[in-house]
């Protein structure tokens, strides 16, 4: 019996557990209902609507994937792809269409990233949260943390956007919330110097993972970029023996937007990933093509709800199985 060394109060717990919380997938799938049907739902009536493949309808693809922020440059190249598989394949049925379509944005995808793992082994990590205002950075926090204190990870945030207090008291409601230690200064205070207080405070409290939050103020790229390097300054000085990682933080329902701020941001700092947030809100689930497809940056976490729960490790096959159901 499989369930022999539970006893009945555990077994019916764990029933009903798996009652309660949805599983990874089905949220991921609940989340991207709206790209779901603007992307897949469009390529559905197309494909549909034609009786043979012709050059109308790979105008007609083109069209939904520019139009769902997939970006120009990829989108050419994976209609170019697609014609080439179609006749090499000699495929004539417009219905055999879409799965080519996903197994090209698949390869695409995987092509420009290596691995969409966050940089945090061996401990100690560091991962410097970056982005503009209101993207969602000190709500990832919370959900990180939550996630790497569930896996037995000793977290430690440190208050790195002291620009307004709420952000202060923001930030601790959620290290209250999972249940770890926070370092925070008050508000107007150096940025650079709460993030050294922080490596110290990890060193001799021997976290695993410190995550800073910053403060996301988009006045103009030089003065980003010198508010930025103060920040990694500390870091590469003070934890140089942590893994790095620089997690850009984009909202997927600003579409373009999030795509043009992945560009500013990889030009001011060595972005190592991208957590890109809201995608349960938006049809423009498709950013996550161009960004890693078109931008060469990893997608490694996102966020498809606001609760503590809703933010996941991004896995291409899951996220493609999701849109294309
Ligand atoms: N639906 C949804 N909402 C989210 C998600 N992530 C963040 N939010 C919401 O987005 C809003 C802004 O989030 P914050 O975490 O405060 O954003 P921030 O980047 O820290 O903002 P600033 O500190 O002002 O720069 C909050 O209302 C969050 O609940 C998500 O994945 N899905
Ligand atoms: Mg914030």
């Amino acid at each position: 019996m499989v369930f022999k060394w539970l006893n009945k109060n555990d077994k019916e717990q764990e029933v009903q557990d798996e009652v309660k919380k949805p599983g990874l997938l089905d949220k991921l799938i609940g989340g991207l209902t709206k790209t779901r049907k603007e992307m897949s739902g469009r390529i559905d009536s197309i494909l549909s609507f034609y009786k043979k493949i012709d050059d109308d309808l790979f105008d007609d693809l083109e069209e939904v994937l520019v139009t769902s922020d997939v970006g120009v440059n990829t989108t050419m190249e994976l209609i170019d792809r697609l014609r080439d598989r179609v006749k090499a394949e000699k495929v004539t049925d417009p219905n055999e269409v879409k799965e080519l379509l996903k197994d090209e944005i698949k390869g695409i995808m995987k092509e420009s990233i290596e691995n969409n793992e966050l940089n945090i082994e061996p401990s100690p990590a560091v991962i410097l949260v970056v982005g503009v205002n209101g993207v969602g950075k000190t709500t990832t926090i919370g959900k990180l943390s939550h996630n790497f204190k569930q896996k037995g990870k000793k977290v430690l945030i440190a208050a790195g956007d002291t620009f307004r207090a709420a952000a202060i008291e923001q930030l601790q409601e959620w290290s209250n919330r999972a249940g770890v230690d926070i370092v925070a200064h008050r508000e107007g205070a150096d940025p650079a110097a709460v993030i050294y207080d922080g490596i110290h405070a990890a060193k001799s409290r021997k976290a695993d993972i410190l995550i800073c939050d910053t403060a996301g103020r988009l006045h103009n790229k030089s003065n980003l970029m010198n508010e930025l390097n103060k920040i990694f300054r500390v870091v590469e000085r003070e934890y140089e023996e942590a893994a790095k990682e620089v997690l850009l933080v984009l909202d997927a329902t600003t579409g373009q937007n999030a795509i043009n701020q992945a560009k500013v941001f990889k030009e001011v700092a060595n972005i190592t990933g991208v957590a890109l947030t809201k995608l349960d809100g938006t049809a423009k689930g498709g950013v996550v093509i161009a960004l890693q497809a078109e931008l060469g940056l990893p997608i490694k976490l996102i966020g498809v709800g606001e609760g503590i729960d809703d933010l996941q490790p991004f896995n291409v096959d899951d996220f493609l199985d999701a849109i294309f159901e």
